[in-house]
């Protein structure tokens, strides 16, 4: 039988990639595009979308019986920088969603799911460089603390119902398709889209505050690698390290001057600089090298030319 899949959340970042990606792999009729707002045009043209809020699962229900659903992707969530301005809807979103997903699908015979998890799960006490798979995990933002909790409610239905949930803690991802939505990382974004405009950026963290991060090629490479893999060869059914590329925004700011050469960084730090600086500044991804040989293709050279040639601005 054919895989048909639906995508929460298909107008957000990661979603406007992920879902062309799906529909490119599984043709465009089998990958249903939701959220509560449109999506970008390519999507919204490519194939079928709906409607749907990720806290209504009488909806989200209707849509796995109408078109036989095999597999979610459930992207929604509130991410750290925004989730710390209303941490109670943060929480009520982020984990209701995911609950009332993982329900929903076992009532409605859905048997696949992926759902993201972050390096936000990670807090002050987490070692600060290539932080290891099983570590210290005390995350300081509600946003961290739902992806903990989630990531052991992914374990638990794994365990307990059978369900095959599938979990990477993605790093600050940084793509021109679509822009990110209320994170800590966003500067990894916006700051092409400046320099391209004005030639100079105002950054909200300080000059040496280090991040990992991911080009959005690679997220999407990594999310489909991890649901391709065979079942018996995963080890975390939390969710997996990934390794990306790593570096501050002052390294950043002196590769784009290597293409905008009379480019200028300012630095303002603001209420994100705490954030960042709980998080950790690079993964260890050995885990996932092991179980379904994860390798980046993009260094941080290559994600800034490939970055500046295409931000439309
Ligand atoms: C954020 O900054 O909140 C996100 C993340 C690291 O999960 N990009």
């Amino acid at each position: 039988m054919n895989d048909k899949i639906i995508v929460l959340g298909a107008s957000g970042q990661i979603g406007t990639e992920l879902t062309m990606e799906l529909r490119n792999k599984f043709g465009n009729n089998n990958v249903i595009a939701t959220d509560i707002k449109n999506a970008a045009d390519e999507v919204m043209q490519s194939g079928p979308f709906e409607y749907l809020d990720a806290m209504n699962f009488k909806g989200l229900a209707e849509i796995i019986d109408k078109y036989k659903v095999t597999q979610i992707y459930h992207l929604v969530a509130l991410l750290s920088a925004t989730g710390e301005k209303n941490p109670q809807f943060a929480w009520n979103l982020n984990m209701g969603s995911l609950l009332g997903v993982f329900d929903t699908a076992l009532v409605h015979g859905v048997k696949k799911i992926f759902w993201p998890s972050s390096i936000a799960v990670f807090g002050p006490t987490t070692p600060k460089l290539n932080v290891p798979q099983h570590t210290v995990i005390e995350p300081s933002t509600v946003y961290g603390i739902s992806k903990l909790a989630g990531e052991g409610w992914c374990n638990y239905y794994f365990n307990k119902k059978g369900l095959d949930i599938r979990s990477i803690r993605y790093p600050g991802l940084i793509g021109y398709k679509s822009a990110p939505g209320g994170g800590t990382t966003d500067y990894a974004v916006e700051i092409f889209y400046e320099a391209k405009r004005k030639k100079e950026y105002t950054c909200f963290l300080n000059e040496n505050t280090r991040l990992p991060m991911m080009y959005m090629h690679d997220a999407i490479k990594a999310t489909l690698q991890l649901m391709d893999a065979p079942a018996e060869k995963l080890s975390i059914r939390t969710a997996y390290n990934i390794n990306g590329i790593d570096f501050t925004p002052k390294e950043l700011a002196i590769e784009i001057r290597k293409f905008i050469p009379d480019f200028k960084i300012i630095y303002a730090p603001d209420f994100r600089q705490a954030i960042a600086d709980s998080w950790p500044g690079s993964i260890d991804g050995a885990y996932a090298l092991e179980d379904w040989n994860w390798k980046p293709d993009y260094d941080l050279n290559n994600m800034v030319k490939d970055m500046l040639s295409n931000v439309q601005i």
